[in-house]
């Protein structure tokens, strides 16, 4: 496993900001969402911190960045590294093990998804209830049996209902890509319970959970998935989440000041 302390420590020297509250990680499209927020220092290049790789996927950041909201001293991840850039599990886990080192009790798991239920439309916002992962990993190894009956917090979802009550519940299904699904996969995942499909998430969300953070899972749908719609495009994602930024920023700058370690 990678050494998630020696990585915090490097966040603290680099930020001068010695212990955070809440993580972010910004998926496509969502580090805008964040630029009205205040900035204590400048970007940190992830690849300039112990363990991490630059992630490579347009649309994403490669930086962190430590954020005020309020009260809430937020460490912000304007990018991420996905199973599919390396097959790597323990990359992909070393952001919110950072996180959870550098003193963060909960983290926003933010990103882009296709819609399979059929009242999800490309621009809504979704918060993950549960999540289907289909990667066949888990960043944890050995007789770690850790129980993720509640790996999605309620809490966090209250909070959140609390700023738009519209906002719906999906179960996301952890793809492992690059390729996007079949539309017979997607015809299989809706029988097995998914309502969004995506390529990140779920084995942060595993990492996050085992390391004692309370987990928001917040997806925007930018397409219809394989089969239910047009053809999936990436400029195509990359537009919806371009026209949805103003309501993804509304609900991250209510949010974020509201997740004090306190509650
Ligand atoms: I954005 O339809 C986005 N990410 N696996 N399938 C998968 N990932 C996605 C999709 C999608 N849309």
């Amino acid at each position: 496993m990678r050494d998630a302390r020696a990585a915090a420590d490097a966040v603290a020297a680099a930020t001068g900001v010695a212990s955070h509250d809440v993580a972010i990680v910004l998926g496509s499209g969502w580090v805008d969402a964040v630029s009205d927020l205040d900035q204590v220092g400048g970007d940190v290049p992830l690849a300039s911190l112990p363990g991490f790789a630059a992630p490579t996927a347009v649309g994403h950041g490669a930086s962190l960045r430590s954020l005020r909201a309020g009260d809430v001293k937020v460490l912000a991840f304007t990018g991420r590294s996905h199973f599919y850039e390396s097959r790597d599990v323990d990359l992909v886990a070393h952001a919110v093990r950072t996180a959870a080192a550098a003193g963060c009790r909960a983290v926003v798991l933010t990103s882009a998804s296709g819609g399979i239920a059929d009242e999800l439309a490309p621009g809504d916002i979704v918060l993950i209830s549960d999540h289907v992962n289909l990667t066949g990993e888990s960043p944890l190894v050995g007789a770690n049996f850790v129980d993720l009956t509640d790996l999605y917090s309620a809490r966090l979802r209250e909070i959140c209902r609390d700023i738009d009550p519209a906002l719906p519940s999906a179960v996301y299904a952890g793809y492992w890509g690059p390729n996007y699904e079949t539309p017979a996969e997607i015809r299989a995942y809706k029988t097995l319970g998914a309502d969004i499909v995506g390529m990140s998430t779920v084995l942060e969300a595993i990492a996050a959970h085992a390391a004692g953070m309370e987990v928001l899972g917040i997806s925007l749908v930018t397409n219809r998935a394989a089969g239910l719609g047009g053809r999936l495009d990436h400029a195509e994602v990359l537009e919806t989440a371009a026209a949805s930024v103003e309501r993804m920023r509304a609900l991250l700058i209510q949010l974020l000041p509201r997740l004090s370690p306190a509650t």
